[in-house]
Order: structure tokens, then sequence, then C-alpha cells
């Protein structure tokens, strides 16, 4: 998400921090944020907007003065970030004995479906009773596809057959069915149009004169640009919207709208789409999102994450393994799993300080996938019999060599694995008995060396250098080596 203007902000943020502030450098270098962000296409006016006020706030005398004038303007650029995209109420009011009822619209294929399945799945789990209503009328497939989702998230979806019904209908029906079944909290599937036209608002004004939702929300697809901005101008002026949700962040977007939204409608990005799975929706958080865009990662959204989908308890026994000094191989694996159910590895680096910049480097050099050495890691440990696994000291050549071939490595690899391992089991075990500060400091030290690929990237390109491993080769090489150990052997022993 956003590499592009992360890395344009953060080196005219650089060249600032670098040379000696005056006022005329500080405006080159704001021309240049400027230019950042309108390539990343934020609203021009937005823009311009955004970088007369940090230049006035920058060319104050109190940060010309100040020790670190170039500290003080990217503080001042986070704060005004976070302006230009907050404040945002996340909260979405149940009152008892009230039904709430949530309006969800905009252009086709926005993704307003699937955010509707995402944003029930949150409310069940927060503990509230949703039910989805097939108010699409428009698309013949738009009812099953409801019907799917809700069967997928354990939530009902109230559903009249298209010839017999009208929008309307199907919402003040749905709002019956929904008492009667105890939901507090109804969520309305609109029609989408290709563009904003008439008929499109005349059908949502209608549902939201009749059903007077306690909340509009209008999904935008993040991929759009500014025609997603566009968009969320009109519906608000036909509609009066709470909020937007911005979906597909977890494309190649470039920020545009995620910048542009609140500053050109006043309506707030209460939630982001971050996948197409319906676990996939995160609350919005300008100060996060300024976080992100500045490189500065997002270790909030990535605890959250962690505690959501991480199990507790599979993860208190792996560590008081690991202080024992029993954690295997096989231990690893489960880790690694419980790992992948964040997501992909490059998008996790993403939301670790500093980490973000390795990553998008990652994406240039194209072969270069974290997600693909997991998988690598997978298939070694997979390729090991259970008593390997608990005892890796037993691995010789000869099982390392098949190891290899049965995970499609090579043996270096294996034995490079092996030796991560053993070095990480044994920071472990002296790192159980360290006290709390100490064992900061080994963390720390350990964060140091992961921030630090370049053994890591050396190694890619030597494996990238040497083509696929060919099976035919490499066996006839051990066989030359065994040969040569085996006549240097007989040398030896003739000496003797
Ligand atoms: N990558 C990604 N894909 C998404 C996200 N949200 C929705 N999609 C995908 O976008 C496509 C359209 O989603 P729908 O939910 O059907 O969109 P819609 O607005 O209901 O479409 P219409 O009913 O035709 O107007 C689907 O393939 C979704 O899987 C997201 O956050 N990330
Ligand atoms: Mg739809």
């Amino acid at each position: 998400m956003f590499e592009a203007i992360t890395q344009n902000l953060t080196e005219a943020l650089g060249n600032m921090a670098r040379g000696k502030l005056s006022e005329s450098n500080i405006r080159d270098g704001m021309a240049q944020v400027r230019h950042a962000l309108l390539e990343a296409d934020v609203n021009y006016d937005v823009a311009k907007d955004f970088c007369d006020r940090v230049t006035e706030e920058a060319v104050g005398e109190q940060v010309l003065k100040s020790l670190k004038p170039g500290e003080q303007i990217v503080g001042i650029v986070y704060r005004e970030l976070v302006n230009l995209m907050g404040p945002v109420d996340h909260s979405i009011e149940l009152r008892r004995g009230e039904m709430t009822v949530l309006m969800m619209c905009g252009l086709q294929g926005s993704g307003k479906t699937t955010t509707c399945g995402k944003l029930a799945k949150m409310l069940k789990e927060e503990g509230a009773k949703p039910m989805l209503v097939a108010a699409d009328l428009q698309r013949p497939a738009a009812i099953e596809q409801l019907k799917v989702i809700g069967e997928q998230i354990g939530v009902p979806v109230y559903a009249e057959p298209a010839d017999r019904s009208s929008p309307v209908k199907v919402c003040q029906n749905g709002r019956k069915e929904a008492n009667r079944q105890g939901c507090n909290i109804l969520i309305l599937d609109t029609a989408g149009r290709l563009h904003v036209d008439d008929a499109l608002m005349k059908e949502l004004i209608e549902i939201d004169n009749r059903l007077m939702p306690h909340q509009a929300l209008l999904v935008c697809d993040a991929m759009t640009g500014q025609d997603a901005v566009n968009s969320a101008k009109s519906f608000n002026e036909a509609l009066e919207l709470d909020g937007v949700i911005l979906t597909k962040l977890d494309g190649d977007t470039r920020g545009g709208a995620a910048l542009s939204v609140k500053a050109v409608t006043g309506v707030p990005i209460k939630y982001i789409g971050v996948g197409e799975q319906l676990d996939r929706l995160e609350q919005f958080h300008p100060d996060r999102m300024a976080q992100r865009i500045l490189g500065q990662g997002d270790v909030a959204t990535l605890l959250e994450t962690a505690t959501r989908v991480l199990d507790e308890d599979e993860m208190a026994r792996q560590q008081q393994k690991m202080l024992e000094g029993k954690f295997s191989l096989d231990d690893f694996l489960k880790a690694i799993d419980q790992m992948k159910k964040m997501g992909p590895m490059k998008s996790l680096m993403k939301l670790i300080p500093g980490m973000g910049q390795i990553a998008g480097a990652m994406d240039e050099l194209g072969d270069m996938d974290p997600d693909k050495d997991v998988k690598r890691l997978r298939a070694m440990i997979q390729s090991m019999t259970l008593d390997e696994r608990q005892n890796p000291d037993r691995i010789d050549r000869s099982r390392r060599n098949r190891i290899a071939q049965g995970s499609g490595t090579d043996p270096a690899e294996v034995n490079d694995l092996l030796k991560q391992f053993k070095g990480m089991s044994g920071m472990m075990q002296k790192m159980a008995g360290l006290s709390a500060t100490d064992r900061f400091r080994e963390v720390q030290k350990l964060q140091r060396e992961m921030m630090n690929p370049a053994g890591q990237m050396q190694r890619e390109k030597q494996r990238s250098k040497r083509g696929p491993v060919d099976k035919d080769k490499l066996r006839d090489k051990r066989k030359q080596q065994r040969k040569q150990a085996k006549q240097q052997r007989k040398k030896n022993k003739r000496k003797r």
C-alpha cells in the first residue's frame, strides 16, 4: 500500500533534514512534497492547501531555531496528515429495543456486497445480531451472492424474488423479519451503477426516506483514485453520508483517495478493506495511516491483527517450550503456520517500522518474496521425519541430501535452516536465564539483525544467479565429492 508516496515523501523530508534549513530550502522541499502528493493522485487543491499549511508552520521562527528542525518538519507533516484524514468516530450505536439500520451504497463493483459481509462479521464478533438485506434487485446474481456470504459468516439474509418486489419493499420487510428474529442491526446491500445517475440516486433516496438509516456508508474502490473522491462528493450531496469505506487498499493503490476523501467531502473514512476475504476489514485510523505513509510502520495494527487471529493457547505453549529449551522444528512449523494466518509476509513487514522500504525493495526485485521463503521452509521441515524434527542434531549429510531432494531445495539451504534453528534455540535458552531488562536488550539485538537482511538478500541473489537446482548435476557432483573423500581417506591410511 502506498509504496511510491512513502518513498517520495521520505526522500523529500530526508533532503530537508540533511541540509541546513532556511526558509528558501523549506519552500523547495515542500514543493517536492507537493509533487509526491500529486503523483499519488491526491486532489490538486488538497495537496496545495496541505503544503501551504505545513510551510507556514515550518518557516515559523521556533522551528528554524530548534535543535533539530528537520525532525520538527516531519512532525508537522505527520500532524497535518492526521488532520487531513480525521477525526473519525467508528462507533455504531446499538440501542436496546431499537433496530440500527446501516445503508451501504456505492458504484458498481466497488465492493458493497463483500463489505456488507465483512461488516456483519465484525459486528457479530463484537456481540451484535446483524441481518443482511438483499436490496440489490438490479443484478440477477446479487441476491445469491449475498446469501452465500451470509451462510459463510452465519448471519441471516433477507431476500425476496427480484421480479416481484422493489428495493424499498425488501428493506421494509427485512426490518420486520429482523425484529421477528431478534436481530439488532440491519445492513442494506443496495444496487450499484456504473456512474452516478438519477435512477440510482432516486432509488437510494427513497430507501433513505423510508428506512431512515442511522448511518449511510459509501463504499469506494481505492483503485479508482480521484473518481472515487468525485463519486463520494455526488453521493454525499444526495444522501448526507456518515462515512466512507475504502476498499481494495491491499492492491496497487497510490493513496490519492485515502488522502483526499475527507478534505474534499468532509466525510471521514471509517473502515478500509484490505483483501477479498471476509475478515479483511479494518477500522481506519488517520494516525496509523499517517505513520504508514511516512514509512514509520504501524505496530498498533500489527498487534491488533495478532491478538485477533493468533491462537493464544498455542502461542503460550510454544513460548513455554522455547524457554524450557524444548522448542522443536515441529513447533517452528506451527509458529510459521500461525504467522501465515496474519496475512502475507510482505504486508506484515510493511507494518514494522523500518521494514516497509525493505518490503518495497523486494517488490521491485520481483523474485524476492518472503512468502516463497516461508513455503521453502515449510517444504524442508515437512520433508523431515518426526524424529528429525524433534532432534535436528541427528540430521547428517545423507539425511540432509534426502531432505533437500524431497523439498526441491538444495542441501546448503537445509544446512542454513538447521544452523539458524540451532542459533535460535540457543538464544531462547539463554534468554530464559536472563532478567527482563537483559531479555529486552537481546530482543532489540535480534530486531537489529532482522532489520539488516543483507545476508538473506545475498543468498537470494546467488540462488537466482544459479537458477533452479539441476538435481542430476548435483547428484554427480556429490558422487564425485564422495569419491575424492574416499581416495583421500585411503591415502591417509597408507601414510599411517
Ligand atoms: N482485493 C480486494 N478485493 C475486494 C475488496 N473488497 C471487494 N473486493 C472484490 O471486488 C469485487 C466486487 O465486489 P462486490 O462486493 O461484488 O462489489 P459490489 O459493489 O457489491 O458490486 P455490484 O453489486 O455489482 O455493484 C469482488 O471480486 C470482491 O472480491 C478488498 O478490500 N480487496
Ligand atoms: Mg453487490
